[in-house]
């Protein structure tokens, strides 16, 4: 007779984090690095926009599905955390929904693919945060899922090029390396782009340490560690600004000490106008950035259920289509 199987096994089974049907591969980087035109080569198509140079075009997180090899690949394309309309908060609070839906349904990522120009002379500020936000976001377990790809490569002199590929594993990426991340010189062929994917192939699929605390943890986005580091920015450009306001306001004394001159006094205060509401505006963010996110979750675990109710599919492929999910193959 068959047995029926206890409680504890349900349960077990449905917590069980199962290795899904499909590879889910994360790219993140610069505006501009190459994310799109790297899906676009994978899947030897042009499901995802290319950018002009000027400004960024992918503003959403967007899936793209792709079919190789009797396996289903789920491409992610996600905005640049220096996009040039989205705030670097707003970008992260994205990338960290679809990363939180993914989890909620026990779906694993298998490989996060970090683009990095190598014609980028020095590394830029903005570039040494985002990359602080990457190791945050995966955590010293998810690190070893991540492949560190350097892009435009035609754009170098290759001696020059591979001088900066070193400095970048000997320094920046490190720590990184050492956590097991892998790294590529990506020179642009479609061969070279599915060997990236093969050496992802080799990866156990992971939980990333944001999704761990998200889900797991139940901790709200600013308290995670990478929320930590936005909030760190933040504060720091909110800081940035009411100092520039207190060096206005010193102008001001000075010109009117000096000699008054209402004409540039005026202007002075144009400016001290727009330094406090640009201050307003970012604490106000910064403050409701949490309950934002919940809204925006909501919102969305909302319309896969509809979706997957209405067109009787499953909540993968709900969540798969509300992420715009195409089918290449
Ligand atoms: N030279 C060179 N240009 C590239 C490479 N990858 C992308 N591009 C170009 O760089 C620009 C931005 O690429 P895109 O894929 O939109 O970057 P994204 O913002 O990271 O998605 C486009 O004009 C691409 O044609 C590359 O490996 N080498
Ligand atoms: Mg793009």
């Amino acid at each position: 007779m068959k047995k029926f199987k206890s409680v504890k096994d349900v349960f077990k089974k449905k917590d069980e984090l199962i290795e899904g049907p499909e590879v889910v591969i994360v790219v993140v980087g610069e505006t501009g690095s190459g994310k799109s035109t790297l899906i676009n080569t994978i899947t030897g198509s042009s499901a995802v926009k290319i950018g002009s140079g000027l400004g960024s075009l992918t503003k959403k997180v967007e899936a793209v599905k792709w079919q190789h090899d009797g396996r289903i690949f789920v491409l992610v394309d996600t905005p640049g955390f220096d996009d040039t309309e989205l705030s670097e908060e707003e970008v992260f609070s994205r990338i960290a929904q679809f990363l939180q839906l993914l989890y909620e349904q026990r779906i694993l990522v298998n490989g996060i693919i970090y683009l990095h120009p190598i014609s980028n002379i020095r590394m830029r500020g903005s570039s040494i945060q985002m990359l602080r936000l990457f190791k945050q976001l995966c955590g010293s377990n998810g690190l070893r899922n991540a492949i560190l790809v350097t892009t435009m490569w035609n754009r170098v002199e290759s001696k020059e090029g591979l001088s900066r590929q070193k400095r970048l594993e000997e320094d920046y990426w490190k720590p990184m390396i050492e956590h097991g991340s892998h790294t590529y010189a990506y020179r642009g062929s479609q061969a070279e782009a599915h060997e990236i994917i093969n050496q992802i192939l080799l990866n156990q699929s992971t939980v990333l340490q944001i999704q761990r605390e998200l889900v797991d943890q139940k901790r709200k986005l600013l308290q995670t560690e990478a929320g930590q580091v936005v909030d760190a920015d933040l504060a720091s450009s909110i800081n940035r600004m009411q100092e520039r306001l207190k060096q206005l306001h010193n102008l001001i004394d000075e010109t009117h000490q000096d000699a008054p001159d209402k004409l540039a006094e005026s202007e002075i205060n144009e400016d001290v106008k727009e330094y406090l509401s640009g201050i307003k505006t970012m604490e106000a963010n910064r403050a409701r950035l949490d309950d934002d996110y919940a809204k925006a979750l909501h919102a969305l675990r909302e319309k896969i259920r509809a979706l997957s109710q209405v067109q009787q599919i499953s909540n993968t492929d709900a969540l798969w289509a509300v992420f715009g999910a195409q089918q290449e193959s």
